[in-house]
């Protein structure tokens, strides 16, 4: 027979990530590290920091989404190039389906197109991820330990899309002074909580550390890229995605010049050139409106330098220099 509690012994009863359910998870989540500085405060969930409304959200996410050996999981830390990794993978898996003339990325600001698995679209909850036909394209700002663990069995895919921490952490700094009214976060303040390892989604090094560590473990599964390597070179990186992802060019395709249609649909250029990302947005409650610009900003390698003094950048370099050291990742 199964020992109920009496009430004394079940409020003494700790509320832990695996009996959390819908009643207590405000109990749970009052029970985490909370701390401020960025626009919104943040709590220490499993080792990373994210909004507290985001912790019923993955904790969700471990029981309901059930992860198909199809799916393609675009995985980034904010501010890396979500958006940009999300108009080329769809772009590239998509290409049989639409032409580059009239093509949803024309009318649909690419983060609609790709839905986060923690936070399903405004207005969708988890189920609708169920309903999607396979294979999905998804995408997440979680680090890899936060995947529900079939994840890994089910042997799905998953790109890695990381950036140069200072570009990120400046990327950062101005999304979050834009995203809530009256934010005014300064520079100095912003970069000792980042080195620190307080940042949204962060410490960045560990999120970017635990893909590249999997990505060299299992390569035919996790891909680790680079933005500034899609920078430099934009349609090779583009190749290789499509390869990656099952889908690779044909002979026909390459000789009509398909990898150099899908870089350019999905340059910054074009993209911030439409409407639809010059205006409207999203009400994400809490006071953070986010707007389908706010996307799009420089979409640059090394704007840091426009915004960190020497001394900035050598603070971070030094620190991120020391998380990476030995692991073969470096920036
Ligand atoms: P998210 O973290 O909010 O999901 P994400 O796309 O990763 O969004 O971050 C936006 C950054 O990607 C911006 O960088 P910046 O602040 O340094 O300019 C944005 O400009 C850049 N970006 C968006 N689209 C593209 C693109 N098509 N090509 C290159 N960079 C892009």
């Amino acid at each position: 027979m199964a020992c109920i509690p009496s009430k004394s012994e079940e409020s003494a009863i700790e509320v832990s990530p695996e009996n959390v359910s819908s009643e207590n998870l405000e109990d749970f989540i009052r029970t985490l590290q909370t701390r401020e500085g960025w626009s919104q405060p943040m709590v220490l969930y499993k080792n990373y920091w994210c909004r507290p409304h985001l912790v019923g959200k993955i904790i969700l996410l471990q029981d309901i989404f059930k992860p198909r050996s199809s799916d393609i999981i675009l995985a980034t830390q904010p501010k890396c190039g979500t958006t940009w990794l999300k108009a080329l993978a769809f772009t590239i898996i998509n290409r049989s389906r639409y032409s580059f003339s009239d093509h949803p990325l024309l009318s649909s600001n690419p983060q609609y197109l790709v839905p986060f698995i923690e936070i399903p679209d405004p207005g969708r909850d988890h189920a609708y991820l169920e309903t999607l036909p396979s294979p999905r394209l998804l995408s997440t700002h979680l680090p890899l330990s936060m995947l529900p663990s079939e994840t890994s069995s089910c042997c799905c895919r998953i790109v890695y899309l990381c950036r140069e921490p200072k570009d990120a952490f400046v990327s950062r700094w101005h999304f979050e002074n834009k995203i809530v009214k009256g934010s005014n976060i300064e520079l100095n303040k912003a970069l000792d909580m980042f080195c620190e390892g307080f940042s949204p989604s962060g410490p960045f090094w560990n999120h970017c550390l635990e893909y590249w560590k999997e990505s060299l473990v299992r390569p035919n599964e996790v891909l680790f890229l680079k933005y500034e390597g899609i920078k430099s070179h934009p349609e090779e990186s583009v190749r290789q995605l499509a390869k990656f992802l099952g889908v690779p060019f044909t002979a026909e395709e390459e000789s009509s010049g398909v990898a150099q249609e899908v870089v350019k649909l999905c340059s910054f250029e074009n993209l911030t050139s439409l409407k639809v990302n010059q205006t409207g947005g999203v009400d994400h409650g809490n006071k953070i409106f986010v707007e389908n610009s706010v996307f799009f900003r420089k979409g640059s390698v090394g704007d840091w330098a426009n915004h960190m003094s020497e001394d900035m950048a050598e603070k971070l370099d030094r620190v991120v220099g020391e998380k990476l050291k030995g692991s073969g990742l470096a920036f």
